[in-house]
């Protein structure tokens, strides 16, 4: 079976990375605004460093993004040129909410969206929103602690119930929690965690986990109640693990790691805690405050389907002086078979189809693969006529490589894939490092790790590669 004439094909963002305008239309403060670019960056994504303020002496690169507030029309009509089926977008909650427990929205923020999801309807492009990406307003980390506490299920409940109203018939495709799996990696922005000296870290990341779940589970149910058209799905950071050899006790080690990032999806998607992570829990000493409404609510709102980011595969061992990776936060055995890129993380397409397959068989529910691409350096030249472009073949390799991956996987091994989203389709500050000059894009924004540079967007290479792709529906790679 081909690709579907309606696949979506599209690309991906998240606000913080992108929207910039931190102070206007009365947005709160947020706990992405304090992550600084420098030395410090990962103690405070770990929540080991706590920066609950803009401090002197350090640069922000969320504060201004890439100024999408205020280029959106602008960037959604790129987008338009490039034939985009779908645009995958987050909202700021301190836009919505700028302490995130007013009684009431802001006006402002929420129309702010509104303009920006009617913008995209006029090129016939489909919003695909990820509710939470690493986003949560600073006040509730400071007053409650962030997901630690229950009480943001109840505030998490009351932020989609405006959001589904709101934007009732302008969006169908939610996604609850962007690769909710990273709370075990980076709990900060997980989940708002700030640890204090001596805390069960466990603890704290599972019991966060487990109210953002029910968070999820809740906004599924209310998702459906509100327009039963919606479409509400959960989000990994995957990549299966390969045992780094035939040794059964790597083997062993590949599945544990596969489990640890499945649970929450087994959990989203099955509507219960696997066996293997209730043995998990007891033998970490973690206790789930498990309520039986909680149970009820995960129980009967699961997942409509399962979405994630694949950048690489991931390798494991049991042995000792084997080298060492990075990629997306989860730190790794180094595969000998694979490329690396500008950034260490290892590339992998057949990779992808691998992932496919293990996801699908075990859910049984449509795929959507909301984050892929390559982060790398891009040189700025004259495109002959006036302007300027980069000539990006590297990401173009990537990308067609990736693509032929999973249309394998839909075609030859009958997976049901939904759509398509490469990550960054407009350059944006890097999550992990805060570099500017870690780009993704199709569209090349000027702009600096040191926040120079005046925000000119050009069209790269792989624009017009990718236009051709989605034209033909993926034919002419
Ligand atoms: C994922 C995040 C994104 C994004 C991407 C690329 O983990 O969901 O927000 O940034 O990885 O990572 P980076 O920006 O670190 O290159």
């Amino acid at each position: 079976m081909p690709l579907k004439k309606d696949f979506l094909w599209g690309g991906a963002t998240a606000a913080n990375q992108c929207e910039g305008a931190y102070r206007e239309g009365g947005r709160g403060l947020a706990n992405v605004d304090v992550i600084p670019h420098g030395p410090e960056r990962r103690s405070v994504m770990l929540g080991e460093r706590h920066m609950d303020r803009i401090e002197d002496g350090y640069y922000y690169p969320a504060l201004e993004g890439i100024d999408f507030y205020h280029h959106y029309k602008e960037d959604i009509a790129l987008l338009g040129e490039m034939g985009f089926k779908t645009f995958r977008m987050s909202i700021g909650w301190s836009r919505i909410f700028p302490n995130g427990d007013e009684e009431e929205p802001n006006e402002e923020g929420l129309q702010f969206y509104e303009n920006v999801f009617r913008e995209c309807r006029r090129y016939g492009i489909e919003p695909l929103v990820t509710i939470t990406h690493f986003d949560c307003p600073m006040h509730l980390i400071k007053a409650y602690g962030g997901w630690k506490n229950r009480k943001l299920v109840e505030l998490y409940k009351k932020l989609v119930t405006v959001l589904f109203t709101r934007y009732k018939g302008l969006v169908h495709y939610w996604l609850t929690f962007n690769e909710i799996n990273m709370i075990l990696h980076l709990p900060f922005m997980g989940a708002g965690l700030q640890f204090i000296e001596g805390e069960d870290k466990n603890q704290a990341k599972y019991a966060s986990a487990h109210h953002e779940l029910v968070a999820s589970a809740w906004a599924v149910k209310i998702a459906h109640e509100i327009d039963p058209e919606n479409k509400v799905g959960c989000m990994m950071a995957a990549g299966n693990y390969y045992p780094y050899c035939c040794m059964p006790e790597d083997v062993w080690a590949a599945t544990g790691k596969d489990r640890e990032n499945m649970l929450f999806i087994d959990v989203q998607a099955r509507g219960y805690y696997p066996a293997y992570g209730k043995k998990m829990f007891e033998k970490l000493g973690v206790h789930i405050d498990m309520t039986p409404e909680d149970e009820r609510i995960l129980r009967e709102n699961t997942v409509d389907f399962i979405s994630f980011s694949y950048y690489s595969s991931r390798c494991i061992t049991t042995q000792e002086n084997v080298g060492e990776t990075i990629g997306n936060a989860f730190k790794g055995t180094k595969n000998p078979y694979l490329k690396s890129s500008q950034w260490g993380w290892q590339i992998d397409p057949l990779g992808l189809r691998i992932t496919m397959n293990s996801l699908y068989d075990r859910y049984q529910k449509p795929l959507f693969i909301v984050e892929n691409g390559l982060g790398a350096k891009d040189e700025l030249v004259s495109d002959g006529k006036g302007s300027f472009t980069v000539n990006d073949d590297y990401r173009i390799e990537y990308l067609r490589a990736h693509i032929e991956a999973f249309k394998a996987a839909v075609e030859e091994d009958g997976v049901e894939l939904w759509g398509y989203t490469p990550w960054g389709c407009i350059d944006l500050v890097s999550a992990s490092t805060g570099e500017m000059s870690k780009r993704y894009g199709f569209i090349y924004v000027n702009r600096g790790d040191d926040g120079s540079g005046d925000f000119s967007r050009y069209r790269k290479k792989s624009f017009y590669w990718y236009k051709d792709v989605i034209a033909s529906n993926g034919e002419k790679l």
